[in-house]
C-alpha cells in the first residue's frame, strides 16, 4: 500500500499557513517509509520508491508526501521501474540444523506466520504435519487462504494460559516467518511470552526470508514425500433457533461462494464463525494483526476495490463498527460488493472479560456502564439505512440464514444487524 499525502507547495510551507502540520511526524510511526519530495523529477524517483519500499517486510505502507508545487509543476522525466523486492533465501546450514533439532526434539512444534500462510507456504508446512509435526500458525493472521481443499493449522490460542497450556510439554518451538509469540495482554501472575517452560525457540526463517522456501526444505531435510490430506468439503446443516456466533458461522459456512474474502473484527464473535468455515468453500480470511478495532469496514473497502470480482464479508462487533462507521457510506456510494455483518450484543463485551481476568472483581457501575454500548441503544438499521445501505435485521438463526444466503446470491452492497440480544 502507498499513501500519497498532500501538503503545501514547497515554497509556502514556511508561512504556518492553516492546516499546516508535521505530516511525516504522524506518518511514521504506520509507514514502512516516509519520504517527501521537493520537485516534480523527484516525485517521480520517489514515487518508485515508495512502491519498492510498500513491500516490506513486513507488510505495511510507504507514505508519499507530495507538496502541491511538485504536482502541478512538469516533470522533465519518468521515474524508475523497480523490480519488487525478493526475499532472502535460509541458508542450508539453518536448515539442517533445524532438522535436527526436530529429530532430537520429543514434542516440536512450528510457528508460523506472514508469508509462510500464502497458499504455497500452507502447502509446505502441510508436509511437515504430514511427518507428524504440529504446526501452529499466530493468533492474528494478516490473510490466511483457508477452506475446503487447503490445508488447516492450529492456531495459537488467544489467552495467555490457554495457550500455555496447549503447548505445554512442548520442548522445541521454530519460529518460521514469524517473531517469539507474547500475550495480547500482561495480567498480574501471567507470563507475558508464549513459550512454556523448558521449552527452546529455534527461528528457521526471520519475517521476510523465504519462508516457503525455507519449509519446503526442511520437509525435504526430514524426507517427507508429500502433503498432509487438506480439508474435505463439509458445509454444517441448516441453523435453528436462538441466533448466535455459532448459528451465524454455520450460515456463513454454508452460503459464502467461493474466493469469498472475510475481513473479521468480529471480536468475541469471530471465533465460533472461524472454526465453522473450516470446510466451506476456498475463501481468504483477513485478520485484525495490529489490535486497534474498527478495521473490517475500511478492510474490505480495500478488498472490494482491489478484487471487484469477489464477495467480501464485512463482520464487525457492534463497538468496532463504530469506530469507522463512516465507511458503509463510501461502500453504498461505490457500489461495492460488500456484506456488511454487525453482531449487536450492545456491549464492549470482551472488555468485560478482559476486567475479570484481571482480578478486579466486580465492575462497579461506573465501571461496568463504560462497557456498555445500550443506552443509547444503537439503531443500527437506521444508520445504516442513512448512510445508503440495504438492511436487514436478523433475531433468530433461519430468518439470518435466510437473508445471508439472499445476500450472497446477489451483488452490491448490503447491511446485516445480527441482533444477538
Ligand atoms: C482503536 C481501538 N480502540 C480501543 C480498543 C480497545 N478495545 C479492544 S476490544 C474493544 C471492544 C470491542 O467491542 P465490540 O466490537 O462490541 O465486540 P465484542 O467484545 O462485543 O464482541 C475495545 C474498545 C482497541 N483495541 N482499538
Ligand atoms: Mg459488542
Amino acid at each position: 500500500m502507498v499513501n500519497v499525502i498532500g501538503e503545501h507547495a514547497t515554497y509556502h510551507r514556511q508561512y504556518d499557513a492553516p492546516l499546516s502540520s508535521d505530516i511525516a511526524g504522524v506518518a511514521k510511526p504506520n509507514s514502512l517509509w516516509v519520504k517527501m519530495a521537493t520537485n516534480a523529477d523527484e516525485a517521480a524517483d520517489l514515487a518508485a520508491e515508495a512502491v519498492h519500499a510498500s513491500y516490506g517486510p513486513p507488510g505495511g505502507c510507504a507514505s508519499l508526501i507530495l507538496p502541491a508545487d511538485c504536482a502541478w509543476s512538469p516533470a522533465t522525466r519518468k521515474g524508475p521501474t523497480l523490480a519488487p523486492p525478493k526475499r532472502p533465501s535460509v541458508s542450508g546450514s539453518v536448515v539442517d540444523e533445524t532438522a535436527r533439532k526436530i529429530r532430537d526434539a520429543d514434542k516440536p512444534v512450528i510457528l508460523i506466520g506472514g508469508g509462510a500462510c500464502t497458499e504455497a507456504g500452507l502447502r509446505a508446512a502441510s508436509r511437515l504435519a504430514a511427518h507428524g509435526l504440529r504446526v501452529t500458525t499466530d493468533t492474528f493472521l494478516s490473510r490466511q487462504p483457508r477452506g475446503a481443499g487447503r490445508y488447516n493449522p492450529e492456531r495459537m490460542q488467544y489467552f495467555a494460559e490457554a495457550a500455555l497450556k496447549d503447548l505445554g510439554g512442548s520442548d522445541l518451538m521454530v519460529l518460521t516467518d514469524t517473531s517469539l509469540p507474547v500475550a495480547f495482554f500482561a495480567y498480574p501472575d501471567t507470563p507475558s511470552v508464549l513459550v512454556p517452560e523448558g521449552c527452546a525457540t529455534f527461528t528457521l526463517a526471520e519475517r521476510g526470508q523465504n519462508s516457503v522456501e525455507a519449509l519446503d526444505a526442511l520437509a525435504d531435510a526430514l524426507g517427507v514425500p508429500s502433503a498432509a490430506t487438506p480439508n474435505a468439503p463439509e458445509l454444517p446443516g441448516s441453523p435453528t433457533g436462538a441466533i448466535s456466533p455459532g448459528t451465524i458461522g454455520a450460515s456463513i459456512a454454508r452460503h459464502m461462494p467461493e474466493n469469498t474474502t472475510v475481513c473479521d473484527d468480529a471480536v468475541t464473535s469471530g471465533m465460533p464463525i472461524f472454526l465453522q468455515t473450516k470446510g466451506a468453500k476456498p475463501h481468504d480470511w483477513l485478520m485484525l494483526t495490529g489490535g486497534a478495532i474498527g478495521q473490517a469496514i475500511p478492510l474490505a473497502v480495500g478488498a472490494a476495490v482491489a478484487c471487484p470480482d469477489r464477495k467480501i464479508l464485512s463482520l464487525n462487533g457492534d463497538g468496532a463498527a463504530m469506530y469507522t462507521v463512516q465507511g458503509l457510506w463510501t461502500i453504498a456510494r461505490e457500489n461495492l460488493d460488500v456484506t456488511v455483518i454487525v453482531f449487536a450484543n450492545h456491549t464492549y463485551r470482551i472488555l468485560g472479560v478482559e476486567l475479570a481476568r484481571t482480578g478486579a472483581g466486580a465492575p462497579g457501575a461506573s465501571a461496568a456502564s463504560l462497557l456498555d454500548l445500550g443506552d443509547p441503544r444503537i439503531d443500527w438499521i437506521s444508520l445504516a439505512k442513512g448512510l445508503g445501505l440495504p438492511t436487514v435485521r436478523c433475531d433468530s438463526a433461519e430468518s439470518f440464514d435466510k437473508a445471508f444466503a439472499s445476500a450472497m446470491g446477489q451483488r452490491g452492497p448490503m447491511f446485516i444487524e445480527a441482533a444477538l440480544d
